[in-house]
């Protein structure tokens, strides 16, 4: 465009090269607005950037219709199964199916040929006599993204999946994580971490009203322009954490799906950890100490799930457990168990977490892994 231009304006500038949606596109376009130069040749360059704007807004609308699949193309699924589905991510040859040997005690093929695991291998893991489903994936090169050697199949496996565990050879770890993240990154999956939380609701009152403007880290005006441009005209915003333009794209883009992840070390003992994110699990493994028991617990955990026993008064516990979400309440867990048994509830007692055995607990309380939970109704 011009060569006069602010740091932030240039800053702006390389946002919008590097933006992959039209949302993000947009968002780059606003900010570049706000930083054109005042001086005279800068009314043009305003024009220039309204024009991309005013585009964008068509093919926006254009993708809308087109149903919110990001990327598009080939698909493949693998029906769930158990209390969970766990999906193996890598690069070739780094060990996945080996691993998927050991805790699964399956027998699918292992081989220095790189592409070895040529469809998705389904197998389940034996938690407490819970099943976690384990799906062998083919490998992801760079490019899957794009669709090389079957990476849209692929990774469709990927993005439907409860979560992900992604193996990396220790002695590359850093290029293997690179590669992987971007991957998954260019098909709308996020790891480690939650949607911004921004909440925009449509109001019959004309305008934009902000909640929590002390969380706005750009200039208003920028941020209501480019709501606007987004078709936001009359809307109530809440902002309950820092917000800048790169936040609002991320919350409005509804082909986004966020993972919990755990990275598994393979080929060598790690020194350092990959930057995976905050709430990322890491863990080493090798195939001459395989540990599938250690591993069963690993994958539960990457679930964010809970596991608890039920019980008749007066009758022992259940064998198997019951695997509901973390979070959930004993009403909840009733839910799951019976519905005569949520309309009845008296209340329950619970065995584990409570402060003292078979404490009375209400409805709302909120049950640990390894809870037995009495329901008396
Ligand atoms: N040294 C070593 N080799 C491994 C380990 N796990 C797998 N391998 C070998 O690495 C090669 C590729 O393994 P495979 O499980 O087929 O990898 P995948 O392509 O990721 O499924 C095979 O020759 C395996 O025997 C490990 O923990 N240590
Ligand atoms: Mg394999």
């Amino acid at each position: 465009m011009t060569t006069n231009v602010s740091i932030e304006f240039a800053n702006a500038q390389a946002k919008y090269d590097q933006a992959r949606t039209p949302t993000e596109k947009l968002a780059a376009l606003e900010e570049m607005k706000s930083h054109a130069p005042q001086h005279k040749g800068g009314e043009a360059l305003k024009g220039e950037i309204n024009s991309k704007i005013a585009k964008l807004k068509l093919e926006l609308e254009k993708d809308k219709k087109q149903a919110a699949k990001r990327g598009g193309g080939p698909t493949l699924s693998v029906k769930k199964d158990g209390v969970g589905q766990l999906v193996l991510v890598g690069l070739p040859n780094v060990g996945k199916s080996t691993f998927f040997n050991a805790v699964t005690g399956l027998s699918t093929p292992v081989g220095d040929w790189e592409f070895t695991t040529s469809k998705p291998e389904i197998g389940m893991v034996d938690f407490k006599g819970a099943k976690i489903q384990l799906v062998d994936l083919p490998p992801i090169v760079e490019g899957s993204s794009e669709g090389k050697v079957n990476g849209k199949e692929i990774l469709s496996v990927v993005r439907n999946a409860d979560a992900i565990i992604i193996m990396v050879n220790v002695s590359t770890q850093d290029e293997d994580w690179r590669i992987i993240s971007t991957e998954l990154k260019n098909s709308g999956i996020l790891l480690n971490r939650k949607k911004p939380n921004i909440k925009i609701t449509a109001t019959t009152f004309p305008g934009i009203s902000i909640t929590g403007k002390e969380f706005l880290k750009i200039p208003m005006e920028q941020f209501v322009n480019f709501l606007k441009t987004m078709g936001m005209h009359n809307a109530q915003v809440i902002l309950q954490e820092n917000t800048t333009l790169d936040t609002v794209t991320e919350a409005l883009d509804e082909t986004l799906v966020y993972k919990r992840t755990m990275i598994v070390y393979n080929k060598g003992r790690p020194t350092k950890r990959v930057d995976a994110g905050e709430s990322a699990m890491h863990i080493a493994w090798d195939v001459n100490n395989p540990r599938p028991q250690e591993m069963a617990d690993k994958l539960f955990e990457v679930l964010d799930k809970v596991y608890v026993y039920t019980k008749k008064p007066g009758q022992e516990a259940a064998k198997l457990p019951l695997v509901v979400p973390k979070g959930a309440t004993v009403l909840d867990v009733a839910t799951q168990v019976h519905k005569d048994i949520v309309q009845n509830l008296k209340y329950a007692k619970i065995w584990g977490s409570a402060k003292f055995e078979g404490q009375r607990v209400a409805k709302d309380y909120i049950v640990q892994n390894g809870d037995v939970i009495e329901f008396n109704w």
